[in-house]
């Protein structure tokens, strides 16, 4: 029944892709038409995101889905980084990326000024230099910031390109530093200390709401029926990755692993005590009013960075794998949280730096390195969990690991060893799954999200790892070695 097919735009750092989903009851398939690179820009005033050419990529793919004439259209990315627009519609200048080094002075200075336990109360938000508040903080005074009648996030930008309506999805919106915690509005006193007037901001909206249907032109550029909907989703892709995770028990962690690992807990309300603040841990928003309790680890950006600098593709990580599985365990270890590691380049040459200057020997080789940036991971994804559950009082039974992390066997074994839980891993395309359900959900509101995480365990069977007898006591020692939980 083509009432039950959706389609998920989904954009990741390094890529994007279309997906079309068929979901019925006791369905859940999804085809893949469309894949493209998502190459940043480095232009003189920084690094920015090529906007023209995703908004090129979503209406190919679009074009790939329409011979499935889905029902509605749903789109996710990164969270944080925005367009401005002026009063006609028109973008002023391409969006930043959020590894652009702009904020690095401006961000703790707006801290300072405003109190990092002020801040916490009012936003629940990690400390990242790169939150929309920082961003926003380093334009000010500039003549685009000036001249901006709108802010809208990445998958609001595209939507409103699609549909001619301007938006603010709540889950993405949480992640900016300006979404009040407790009210879960846009909050004037944050709006004030990032020096922006609050008319920037669009109106909010929630996962599963219509957001307009196509105009004239996306509908001829697509192919696409012009009254498809395009609907909002959980357009943050970890929260749509987290709505995805195949929990059958109440009592699970999850760690969406990609380009980040955003490792922490479903809660009902946000967690800002002090000592979640000084952990550095962060509430955002999930679908249907869950927090997402989490901390963002570097994941594998650290791999694909080595591979960058090595000139190397994907094509060459099975045989650093196997190199990396055979090399010395525990020879050497970092913090995967450090935000050291946020911008590009040099990822070989920065780590061997923190290994001298922790005392620690280099690696011999690149399978050597490999298996300090992986066992280093697990034991960040352990530390995480830990934390959380301490932090929240819950307690948990399984982490599920979601995304292109899941693919990496030696990732999934030894998070399972570090934590001393099961790990189940999988869907590796948990953000599309994500951002399918959400739209199905609202097409047939009657089924829980609980019965659809039934669903997704059943059609997308995760890969489950036992962690491996025998082996605590050296991750013990390991996580101790780091001054790790
Ligand atoms: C993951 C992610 C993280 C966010 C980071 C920057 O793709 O969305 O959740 O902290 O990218 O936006």
């Amino acid at each position: 029944d083509a009432r039950d097919v959706f389609a998920a735009v989904d954009l990741g750092a390094s890529s994007g892709r279309v997906v079309v989903g068929r979901a019925g009851l006791d369905e859940l398939a999804l085809t893949e038409v469309h894949r493209f690179a998502n190459r940043p820009l480095r232009l003189p005033d920084g690094l920015h995101w090529d906007i023209g050419g995703l908004y090129q990529g979503v209406l190919e793919g679009l074009r790939a889905a329409s011979e499935y004439a889905p029902r509605s259209v749903g789109i996710d990315s990164w969270a944080v980084d925005y367009g401005l627009l002026d009063a006609s519609g028109a973008l002023l200048g391409l969006p930043h990326h959020y590894r652009d080094s702009r904020t690095d002075a401006v961000a703790p200075a707006v801290v300072e000024r405003v109190g990092a336990a002020e801040l916490y109360a009012r936003n629940g938000l990690q400390y990242l230099s790169f939150n929309t508040i920082f961003q926003l903080a380093a334009a000010a005074g500039s003549a685009q910031l000036r001249g901006a009648d709108t802010l809208l996030l990445l998958p609001d930008l595209l939507a409103f390109w699609l549909t001619g309506v301007p938006g603010a999805e709540v889950t993405n919106a949480s992640t900016t530093g300006l979404l009040d915690v407790a009210t879960r509005r846009w909050s004037p006193e944050l709006l004030e200390a990032a020096g922006v007037p609050a008319s920037l901001m669009g109106d909010l909206c929630a996962p599963g709401d219509v957001i307009g249907t196509l105009l004239p032109a996306p509908a001829e550029h697509s192919g696409l029926d012009a009254a498809t909907a395009v609907a909002a989703v959980a357009s943050h892709d970890t929260a749509s990755a987290v709505a995805a995770v195949p929990a059958r028990t109440e009592r699970f962690g999850y760690v969406s692993c990609g380009t980040w690992s955003l490792a922490g807990l479903e809660l009902d309300a946000p967690v800002t005590s002090e000592a979640a603040r000084a952990a550095n841990f962060t509430n955002e928003l999930g679908v249907e009013g869950t927090t997402r309790f989490l901390r963002n680890i570097m994941g594998l950006w650290l791999v694909q960075e080595c591979l960058r600098d090595w000139g190397l593709d994907d094509s060459a990580l099975p045989g650093l794998l196997a190199e990396a599985a055979a090399a010395p365990p525990f020879a050497a270890l970092i913090d995967a949280g450090d935000p050291r590691y946020l911008p590009p380049g040099g990822m070989p040459a920065r780590i061997g730096a923190h290994l001298r200057e922790t005392g620690q020997p280099e690696p011999a080789d690149r399978g050597a390195l490999l298996r300090c940036v992986l066992e280093s991971l697990a034991l960040a994804h352990r530390d995480t969990l830990r934390r959380a559950c301490k932090l929240s009082g819950r307690d948990i039974e399984v982490v599920h690991l979601v995304g292109g992390g899941a693919r990496n066997e030696l990732l999934c074994q030894w998070s399972a060893d570090a934590l001393g839980l099961p790990v189940e891993a999988g869907p590796v395309e948990a953000t599309a799954v994500g951002n399918i359900i959400v739209q199905a959900r609202a097409a047939h509101p009657g089924v829980s999200h609980a019965e659809l995480r039934r669903l997704i365990h059943t059609t997308q069977r995760p890969r489950r790892y036992e962690p491996a007898a025998g082996t605590a006591s050296a991750w013990d020692a390991a996580a101790a070695r780091l001054g790790l939980e």
